[in-house]
């Protein structure tokens, strides 16, 4: 294990403006070489897989690429979607145990999402799904291509963007999921690709 790969100097949070959130950002949680590599690593390491959902009757591909992977039960649905996990690598355990570290919250999963230029995106969702429960704490780590990570309230107009440095952490928790949506948005000028793990926590189905 590498001893290098992360800094340590400048890992602090700073809390972001939202009411009825708890939303966390760390600019520097991996440093830029350590961050690239890292992408390069997951680009070409992960069984990535463009999947299709459900959307008004048809199948539509979604606009980016996924991977799945965590402990063996933790079971994910969305939109009609069943994924059962890959065996955690070893670079993903490691940013998840380095993660659990800074937040003293454990991890049982994580959605890779790759977003291969401009054109990629997520539309406007909450993480929402019952088995995250109700006040889901979820960490997200972005490499790669600044990418703008929106924010709308759900029940009034207000909105709060920020630009996710690579090598950057996102943590959501608390009220966030109920109060707020968020998404990244398509861009038109040439951008590039950007991998984000978005580590989560799926609780036992109660089945
Ligand atoms: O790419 C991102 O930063 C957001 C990903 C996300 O919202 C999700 O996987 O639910
Ligand atoms: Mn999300």
């Amino acid at each position: 294990m590498q001893q290098d790969l992360f800094s340590s100097s400048t890992r602090t949070f700073e809390s972001l403006p939202l009411a009825d959130a708890d939303v966390r950002y760390m600019s520097h949680f991996i440093d830029s070489d350590a961050a690239a590599q890292l992408y390069q690593k997951l680009s070409t390491g992960l069984a990535w897989r463009q999947d299709s959902i459900k959307l008004f009757g048809r199948q539509v591909k979604i606009p980016r690429l996924q991977a799945w992977y965590g402990d063996a039960d933790a079971q994910y649905s969305y939109s009609g979607l069943h994924m059962t996990p890959m065996a955690w690598t070893d670079d993903l355990l490691r940013v998840k145990q380095d993660i659990e570290a800074l937040t003293q919250c454990q991890f049982n999963s994580v959605l890779a999402n790759w977003y291969r230029d401009g054109q990629d995106s997520m539309g406007w969702h909450s993480d929402n799904e019952p088995e995250l429960g109700p006040y889901p704490t979820i960490a997200s780590v972005t490499l790669g291509q600044v990418r703008d990570f929106d924010f709308k309230r759900k029940d009034n107009a207000q909105t709060y963007r920020i630009p996710l440095q690579s090598g950057s952490l996102l943590v959501m928790a608390g009220a966030t999921q109920r109060y707020w949506q968020h998404g990244i948005t398509k861009r038109t000028a040439p951008l590039m690709g950007r991998i984000n793990l978005t580590f989560r926590t799926i609780l036992a189905s109660a089945t």
